[in-house]
């Protein structure tokens, strides 16, 4: 039988009404491989944060590294690393982004707000990580229509040093989808970490991969909905769609657990 077609149980999605405490630990610890909340927040409230983005200027990825471009408001630290370490650019960068969301005059903050439902039932809650004593930017809001290559994000491989101070035992991506385009723009994860042979589908200087370095792994697609909530392995290779018809506008952020539980998001 072509492995194409076996399918791993542990290879599925949970979807919830909030996020648990037992899917949480099942998503870090392998037993699933993405946990949906439909209505992690109220459509009201993120059509006012993309109201208040109307005339608001995306910055955008490096164009070297993330191609097709991905723009993005706020500040990612992956824009702010050379060989393994955060420049010191990066922390300028960041107070500069925290004026722009300011700016932005939300009655609420909507990093603040994903982190305390996604900690809701985590014993010690989430909070923002820090490095070398300084806390790292909180999220990022991310509008990709041309899609997101396959990639995977693993900061252990990404950082020379730990990032947050001590290793991450897993590591996962959030994203709360504030609009939705009409056509396209699924989230698909593929039950696949990174092997050194997949180098060779890595365009140089790029962050993704061709879609060869996927072939023949087990595949999950979603389609995301406004207010959801959408938590995975972000070590399993995954890719957005591209997208038309309306924005796709996602908040996003990494969040990483440490052997001692703590579970520390940065953007
Ligand atoms: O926008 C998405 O659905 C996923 C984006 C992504 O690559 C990530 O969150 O790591
Ligand atoms: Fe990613």
């Amino acid at each position: 039988m072509d492995s194409a077609h076996l399918h791993d149980p542990f290879f599925r999605t949970v979807t919830a009404e909030e996020f648990r405490h037992a899917d949480l630990a099942g998503l870090a610890a392998g037993r699933c491989a993405a946990v949906r909340v439909p209505h992690l927040q109220s459509a009201d409230d993120c059509a006012r944060v993309v109201d208040a983005l109307q005339d608001v200027a995306f910055d955008s990825y490096s164009e070297r590294r993330v191609q097709p471009s991905v723009m993005r408001f706020g500040v990612g630290v992956s824009d702010h690393r050379v060989n393994g370490r955060i420049t010191e650019s990066y922390w300028p960068a960041l107070r500069a982004a925290r004026e722009s969301w300011r700016f932005l005059r939300l009655p609420f903050d909507p990093m603040a707000r994903a982190r305390q439902a996604i900690g809701e039932h985590w014993p010690k809650g989430v909070a923002v990580g820090r490095h070398r004593g300084r806390t790292l930017g909180a999220g990022v809001l991310r509008e990709a229509p041309q899609g997101f290559r396959v990639h995977y994000d693993d900061a252990e491989r990404e950082f020379e040093e730990f990032l947050l101070g001590s290793p991450l035992v897993a590591q996962l991506a959030f994203n709360l989808y504030l609009s939705v385009p009409t056509t396209g723009g699924e989230t698909v994860i593929w039950r696949k970490r990174w092997h050194p042979e997949d180098e060779k589908f890595r365009p140089p200087q790029s962050y993704g991969y061709t879609d060869d370095v996927v072939r023949r792994a087990e595949r999950l697609e979603m389609r995301p909905t406004v207010g959801e909530g959408l938590l995975f392995d972000s070590r399993n290779y995954h890719a957005v769609r591209a997208s038309s018809g309306a924005r796709r506008i996602a908040l996003g952020f990494s969040l990483g657990l440490t052997a001692d539980g703590d579970l520390l998001a940065w953007g």
